[in-house]
């Protein structure tokens, strides 16, 4: 049994796409387990761009199968789009399925999402609007429409039906936006099931031979640890479990066949959408950041935030995933910066100082992050290819992180492309 678990430790963007299609030429399956088409991982191959947002990054070296399992959150017209991105590239999709229990994103669901992040007077999350929320809410409620739901045609109608009953008076009543059509819903989505009947599957019984066959399976998370609904900064987060747990509820193993659980963090820190950040440069040197680094969201384009990296919140990150290998990415966007910072505590506001992470995301605001200076370096990094040619700082930098969580940075990522990696012995 040879599993991997790529997740994210703090908010999202942490170069998962890359290191996932890096691992992907060895496996044998690659797996979705949370989320949806909110996500962007994005992949070099070359000079080529790839932006994943519902596939899993593994589809382009992949040999095996390719899963979007039954904790995803799935919009078939961006599945269909998706998947016509990559023919039109030449590259092979045939390998790509989806659970027949995954829940599906319909138009309601991004309208209310839409409409809620607009509302006036509102708590705005910054939210992708991609329906993400609204569509795990349905699921919890248990009026969800699931994927198997698609191919059969009374029960397709009658879920609608319902659905709309209570959704069409929200958007009549509340928002006083226009009401959405029965009809025109229902034939879009039983033409959709229809296109993508030979694709939806039982992936749970399947995913469990393999991994007792000791094949290579790879669960790749989207967004990250503190955008998770139970142990992120709520309410500004996502509405997934994007953590190795949520692998077992999102793909349906168990939790002994999880192995070796990668966590992946940039070398500093962003966050796209609101909640607090303790770390946040709003600066010249995180306009830097942003500049070098390219920080913009890979779905909306939108900036991303740019701060110091902040090990107090990665602690609890590797903590909740029981990390046991860390990947540290964007190493060479610090080129250049000196000093360069690392929150190792914070100070309250009633002056203690700590080093653990709270729960109340109100109090994280007026937090004050304390910080350990190391020296920068000048020297290009991006051509290293092996932990000897890092200049002595850049080494330094990754050995103190290494140090403060006690797990071992395996790969260090110098560049956006598949080959500018560093591994490590
Ligand atoms: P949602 O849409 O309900 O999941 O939004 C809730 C919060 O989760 C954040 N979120 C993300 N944060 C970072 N990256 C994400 N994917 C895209 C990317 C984002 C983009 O790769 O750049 O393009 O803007 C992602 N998806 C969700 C979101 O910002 C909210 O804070
Ligand atoms: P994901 O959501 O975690 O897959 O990350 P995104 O794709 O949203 O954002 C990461 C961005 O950083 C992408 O534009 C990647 O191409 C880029 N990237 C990944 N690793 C590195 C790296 O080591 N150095 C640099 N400069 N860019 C990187
Ligand atoms: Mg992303």
């Amino acid at each position: 049994m040879s599993t991997y678990v790529v997740v994210g430790l703090q908010y999202g963007d942490e170069g998962k796409g890359k290191i996932t299609d890096v691992l992907s030429a060895k496996s044998d399956y690659v797996v979705r387990f949370q989320g949806g088409d909110n996500a962007g991982h994005t992949v070099y191959v070359g000079d080529e761009k790839f932006v994943l947002h519902l596939l899993p990054s593994g589809v382009l070296q992949c040999k095996g199968k390719c899963i979007i399992a039954n904790g995803v959150v799935v919009n078939p017209k961006a599945f269909m789009r998706e998947i016509g991105q990559l023919e039109s590239k030449g590259m092979r999709t045939d390998h790509v399925y989806i659970s027949r229990r995954a829940h599906v994103i319909m138009p309601y669901h991004i309208a209310l999402d839409t409409y809620r992040e607009e509302e006036k007077g509102g708590t705005e999350i910054g939210t992708t609007k991609k329906g993400i929320g609204p569509c795990y809410e349905d699921k919890i409620a248990r009026v969800g429409i699931r994927m198997v739901d698609l191919l059969n045609p009374e029960v397709l109608r009658e879920k609608i039906e319902k659905n709309l009953r209570v959704k069409n008076s929200l958007f009549e009543k509340y928002f006083e936006k226009p009401t959405m059509d029965l009809d025109e819903i229902y034939n879009e989505f039983l033409e959709i099931g229809q296109q993508l009947k030979h694709r939806i599957v039982d992936t749970e019984v399947e995913l469990n031979e393999a991994i007792k066959q000791g094949k290579n399976v790879l669960f790749e998370g989207a967004q990250a640890l503190m955008l998770d609904i139970d142990f992120g900064t709520y309410p500004y987060v996502t509405s997934s479990s994007p953590t190795t747990g949520g692998v077992c509820s999102g793909a349906g193993v168990p939790p002994t066949a999880l192995q070796n659980l990668i966590g992946v963090s940039k070398a500093y820190t962003t966050r796209v959408g609101n909640g607090p950040f303790p770390s946040e440069l709003n600066d010249e040197l995180g306009e830097q950041m942003r500049k070098v680094g390219n920080e913009f969201g890979a779905t909306t384009g939108r900036p991303r935030r740019c701060g110091w990296l902040d090990l107090v919140s990665l602690k609890h990150a590797c903590m909740i995933n029981g990390i046991n290998n860390l990947v540290i990415t964007k190493l060479d966007v610090l080129t250049g910066i000196k000093p360069l910072k690392i929150v190792t505590h914070y100070r309250t506001e009633d002056g203690k100082i700590i080093d653990y992470f709270t729960s109340s995301t109100t109090k994280l605001y007026h937090y004050e992050p304390i910080y350990k200076e190391l020296e920068g370096w000048d020297e290009d990094i991006s051509h290293a290819r092996s932990y000897d040619e890092l200049p002595r700082n850049a080494k330094a930098y990754i050995e103190f992180i290494e140090e403060y969580l006690g797990i071992n940075v395996y790969l260090v990522s110098v560049g956006p492309e598949r080959s500018q990696n560093i591994i490590r012995k």
